[in-house]
C-alpha cells in the first residue's frame, strides 16, 4: 500500500465516525421554551351552555370550564404559564421532505367537548375525528387555505378520516349542534411543532442547526414570534411572554 492510500483510509473512517456521532452537518438540537402571560388572567368560566344541554350535562359530574384560557401556576410577579399554545417553526428550515407519521392525528369528541382543544398535524397526514359520546355531533371545519368539511357524526359511527394538504395556522373545527364546541388544528409542512401543557412548556426535538423564526399562537392572544439559533446540536431556550393588552 502506498502512502497516498494509507492517508485516505483513516480519513474516511474519521468522517464516518464523525457523521455517526452527529458532529458533521447533521447536528440535531432542541428548541425548548415556555409561554407565559403577564397580567391578571380571567377566571376559568364554567361552560353554562353545555350544562344546559341535558344530553351533554349528564356526561359531567361537575361543569367543565372554558378551554380558551387555561393556565398553570401564578408566580410572585403575577405571571402565569399558558396552556394550549401552538408553537411551530415558521421560517428557516431547509426545503426537504420529512417522513410522514404512520399514525393519524386524532381529535375525539368527549363529554361534548373536542379533545384536545389545540393540536398540530402534518400537511397531508390523516386526521381522525372520533365521536366518543352517546350523542350526535356535527363536525364543521372551515379552513381558509385548505378544503373544508362538514359532516354529521351520530354516536357509534366510524371515525371520520380527513386531511389538510396545505400549511395553515390555524384551522378552526366546530360542532354545529353545540355552539360551545371548538378546537384548533395547526397544519404544518414539517415535524417541528408542539402544543404547550399547563406548565407552559414545549420542546421541538431533532432541529437541525440553523437560525429560525419560532411562532406561538394562542386562541385569544394571537401570535408572537422570536428568532432562535440552534448551534452544535445543543438545546436553545426561548421564553414568550404575552402581556394583557
Ligand atoms: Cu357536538
Amino acid at each position: 500500500m502506498n502512502s497516498k492510500s494509507c492517508g485516505i483510509r483513516p480519513l474516511i473512517v474519521l468522517v464516518a465516525a464523525a457523521l455517526a456521532a452527529g458532529s458533521i452537518g447533521v447536528n440535531a438540537g432542541e428548541i425548548k421554551g415556555t409561554v407565559k402571560f403577564k397580567g391578571t388572567p380571567r377566571k376559568a368560566r364554567p361552560m353554562k351552555k353545555l350544562m344546559a344541554d341535558e344530553a351533554c350535562a349528564c356526561m359531567h359530574t361537575t361543569p367543565p370550564v372554558d378551554e380558551k384560557f387555561v393556565y398553570g401556576e401564578t408566580d410572585e410577579a403575577g405571571v402565569v404559564t399558558l396552556c394550549n399554545v401552538f408553537v411551530w417553526i415558521k421560517e428557516g428550515l431547509p426545503e426537504k421532505e420529512y417522513d410522514m407519521p404512520k399514525e393519524p392525528a386524532v381529535i375525539n369528541q368527549k363529554g361534548c367537548t373536542f379533545l384536545p382543544h389545540v393540536l398540530g398535524v402534518r400537511a397531508g397526514q390523516d386526521l381522525e375525528v372520533r365521536n366518543g359520546d352517546k350523542t350526535a355531533h356535527n363536525v364543521n371545519a372551515q379552513p381558509k387555505k385548505n378544503k373544508g368539511f362538514n359532516n354529521a357524526q351520530p354516536p357509534n359511527t366510524r371515525p371520520l378520516t380527513k386531511s389538510f394538504t396545505r400549511e395553515e395556522i390555524m384551522v378552526k373545527v366546530a360542532c354545529d349542534m353545540h355552539t360551545w364546541m371548538s378546537c384548533y388544528v395547526g397544519v404544518v409542512s414539517h415535524p417541528f411543532f408542539a402544543v404547550t401543557g399547563k406548565d407552559g412548556t414545549f420542546s421541538l426535538k431533532d432541529v437541525p442547526d440553523g437560525k429560525y423564526e419560532v411562532e406561538v399562537w394562542h386562541e385569544l392572544l394571537k401570535t408572537k414570534s422570536q428568532t432562535v439559533t440552534v448551534k452544535g446540536g445543543e438545546a436553545a431556550s426561548v421564553e414568550f411572554v404575552y402581556a394583557k393588552p
